[in-house]
């Protein structure tokens, strides 16, 4: 795993190392994995999407992100993960290669880039982007309050120097309106919206700004049971699952929330290990082992997309 010119799962990659592991996995799958460039950040950063399928007709796709917020680190190392394991096992795994003929993955391995870099450079705990506020010395915008979803709405997100600032307007960010616009144009087939944060070990879906259940709530809370039953059965990692607003707060501008608003009715966040022991700071000896057992619950989901 240490070998210097090959890309490490098992490590936390920055910025420079995810960009050169996105163009080797295209050079390496290129029947498989195409780069899609949907946007820059606010500090000229591409943002970009690797699609992921198999070689047969695909009409259902699925968009996870990884990375909205800048120090979960895990997040991102999940995404490369995924598409890593999908590559690999193409061809190998029933499911797998089931999964990656009749569906693609869009996966956005790092939302946040700029956010993202400052974690690693200058302040570990860094979550918001690095868009300057006006009339404020506070720096950044949470992406997961920026969205147009009942933005603006409690709990009180108007100050620029919190850590949960919705921004100046509803997708007032360049990060937001790139993911905006590319779910927006595959909306036909984008069937499921996966998010992946840290940490807490919980399965979220909507609602995030209002108690009030969704439609399939039903549909959601079962998927969710069982994907976080298939979970644990790898390391007995302990999930809980439910509704954003009642397991862990009420959010408004939520990127899932938007998703589900605008007809992606399997909406799906993850908040990944652990439950606040090393909290952000995961050590990366919990890396391959978090990945591990997500994917079994990430599998699951696709599964059941693939179904219904
Ligand atoms: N938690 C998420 C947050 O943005 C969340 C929880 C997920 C809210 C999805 C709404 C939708 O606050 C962390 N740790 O960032
Ligand atoms: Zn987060």
């Amino acid at each position: 795993e240490d070998n210097p010119g090959r890309h490490s799962y098992a490590k936390y990659n920055n910025w420079n190392k995810i960009v050169a592991w996105t163009e080797k996995m295209v050079r390496k799958h290129p029947k498989m994995v195409s780069r899609i460039k949907i946007g820059t950040t606010v500090e000229d950063n591409p943002l970009y999407v690797l699609k992921v399928g198999g070689k047969d007709g695909r009409r259902k796709a699925i968009f996870m992100d990884c990375g909205i917020h800048a120090r979960e680190w895990i997040s991102p190392a999940f995404c490369q993960w995924f598409v890593y394991q999908a590559t690999k096992t193409y061809g190998k795994n029933k499911i797998m290669t089931k999964l990656l003929d009749r569906m693609n993955f869009y996966v956005l391995p790092v939302f946040n880039v700029d956010g993202y870099i400052w974690s690693w450079t200058q302040n570990r705990m860094w979550r918001k982007n690095r868009s300057r506020n006006q009339n404020s010395k506070c720096i950044g915008t949470d992406l997961n309050r920026n969205f147009n979803i009942s933005w603006n709405s409690l709990p009180d997100t108007s100050d620029p120097c919190q850590e949960i600032y919705r921004g100046p307007a509803p997708e007032s960010e360049k990060e937001t309106k790139a993911v905006r616009d590319f779910i927006r144009s595959h909306l036909k087939s984008i069937k499921a919206y996966i998010s992946f944060h840290s940490y807490s070990q919980m399965l979220l879906f909507p609602y995030g700004h209002t108690s009030e259940l969704p439609p399939n709530h039903k549909a959601l809370a079962k998927v969710a049971k069982i994907a976080t039953d298939v979970l644990s059965t790898l390391y007995e990692t302990h999930y809980t699952y439910g509704p954003i607003a009642s397991t862990i707060y009420p959010t408004s501008g939520s990127s899932l929330d938007w998703a589900y608003n605008l007809g992606i009715k399997h909406s799906f966040a993850f908040e990944l290990r652990d439950k606040g022991r090393f909290g952000f700071l995961l050590p990366e000896s919990q890396i391959k082992p978090t990945c591990k057992e997500t994917m079994l619950a990430v599998k699951f989901i696709a599964k059941y997309i693939l179904k219904h």
